[in-house]
């Protein structure tokens, strides 16, 4: 039954349940002295740096990441930034550039713009304003995500953000981490903290005397990460929260096993990702499978890619490309790789994906590191809802009215009729004085 496998997976890789592995259970027992749930963790970490402020956040850097930090090593310093752009690969450089550049080519054109309404005596608009300051997490426990960077920092740029702080934990895919650091150079960011998990959201969400306070935190992380932008939501807007990468890859007769069995094990090298492979003819189900067996020895994640394909991975053989549809919406993933004869067609169909790739030649992978489009997108099934996270996140609107003595009063008997329903006299006052001046 496809849908109750679908919804199993969901429990697994959720990050609203308070799934523990047994090492962040020790680790919570250790640092707190009791066992306590990811979401109580998550609480009153906030709760103490709210109150207590940076005391409070290097407490934790030093209990939980076991790293002693003060009111000055918390940020990086510029000339470490400096240095390891300095010292990077060109290579390395020259593709942070191209990808930079085709970042702002996609955000920039997709960047909402003022809309005005011509009404009766007067106009109506809608006003996109930057977000002024905001906070990008940047994870850092299991491997280094230079790729996370740009596809983060750029758009806050295109949208015009003035003030970008970078959160990277103080592990060395993080904050040590020298592809990070040129990364942050060469974007122009020279706000970075060696801060993670729950303490580093609650830091720049309620401000410190050392990080200040941001409007909104954006990006990825571990479930301590996603629990504290939850927690801080209202205090500082967040974008959607992401957790585990997922992919559906959807296949006919087309498809090449090869080409489908690497995106497969691209996903779930993320350890933790699923991939889930649907289709209606059995036989490139089949063949996709044995090459993947094959294929995963070879490589580096292999051991981590197979765990993760046999916990949350699956392959259905849906009745027909309608059906496959279907539950791919009902799945509602982060990612939806359509590798058949004709993916425009089926890409109608679906409703709710992050991101959908089209052909035997679009893999996922191009979206991860190069395209344009940001890789940070609904996951766990926000997709029926949430979209990617893009330059338009970074803008708030504002409404703008502005009307003459005409357009007053030909609204002016609609507004009274409802001020007097619902006993507001001021505010009906407020008009009808000036039709008496008008006259
Ligand atoms: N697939 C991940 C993004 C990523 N892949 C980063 C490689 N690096 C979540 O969409
Ligand atoms: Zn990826």
């Amino acid at each position: 039954d496809p849908a109750h496998l679908l919804s199993s997976l969901r429990r697994k890789l959720g990050v609203q349940g308070d799934i523990v592995s047994p090492a962040s259970r020790a680790k919570t027992k250790e640092v707190f002295g009791e066992e306590l749930t990811p979401s109580q963790v998550v609480e009153r970490i906030c709760r103490d740096v709210q109150k207590r402020g940076l005391a409070a956040v290097l407490d934790y850097c030093a209990r939980i990441d076991n790293v002693k930090l003060d009111a000055e090593s918390i940020r990086v310093p510029a000339d470490e930034l400096e240095k390891a752009h300095r010292d990077a690969d060109p290579h390395f450089l020259a593709a942070v550039r191209r990808i930079r550049a085709n970042v702002e080519h996609y955000q920039k054109a997709i960047l909402h713009r003022d809309v005005v309404v011509e009404t009766v005596g007067g106009y109506l608009r809608e006003r996109y304003r930057p977000v002024r300051r905001v906070a990008v997490c940047v994870p850092g426990g299991a491997a280094a995500y230079p790729s996370t960077l740009l596809m983060t920092v750029v758009p806050a740029q295109c949208a015009g953000v003035k003030e970008i702080a970078v959160l990277v934990p103080p592990t060395k895919f993080g904050a040590y981490n020298p592809d990070i650091l040129a990364t942050c150079f060469e974007l122009g960011v020279n706000e970075v903290y060696r801060l993670g998990g729950a303490h580093g959201v609650a830091a720049l969400a309620y401000g410190t005397e050392s990080t200040p306070k941001v409007d909104k935190i954006v990006g990825p992380g571990n479930l301590f990460v996603a629990l504290a932008k939850k927690y801080v939501f209202g205090e500082v807007d967040i974008d959607s929260i992401a957790g585990p990468s997922e992919v559906v890859v959807i296949v006919d007769g087309t498809a090449t096993p090869e080409f489908v069995a690497f995106d497969l094990m691209a996903q779930a090298e993320h350890s933790p990702g699923s991939s889930v492979l649907i289709g209606w003819e059995e036989n490139i189900l089949r063949d996709t499978l044995s090459v993947l067996e094959a294929r995963l020895h070879d490589m580096e994640r292999g051991d981590l890619a197979r765990s993760a394909l046999e916990e949350f991975g699956a392959v259905i053989l849906a009745k027909n490309a309608e059906q496959a549809c279907e539950l791919t919406n009902e799945i509602a993933p982060e990612h939806v790789h359509i590798a058949t004869a004709n993916p425009e067609a089926l890409a109608e169909k679906i409703d709710n994906a992050g991101a959908i790739f089209l052909g035997h030649f679009t893999p996922v992978a191009l979206g991860d590191y190069a395209a344009g489009p940001s890789h940070v997108l609904p996951t766990g099934g926000t997709a029926r809802f949430a979209g990617p996270l893009s330059a338009n996140e970074f803008l708030h609107a504002t409404s703008v009215l502005h009307f003459t003595q005409d357009g007053l009063e030909h609204l002016a008997e609609d507004v009274i009729m409802l001020a007097r329903r619902e006993g507001l006299t001021a505010h009906l006052a407020s008009v009808e004085i000036r039709r008496r001046r008008a006259r």
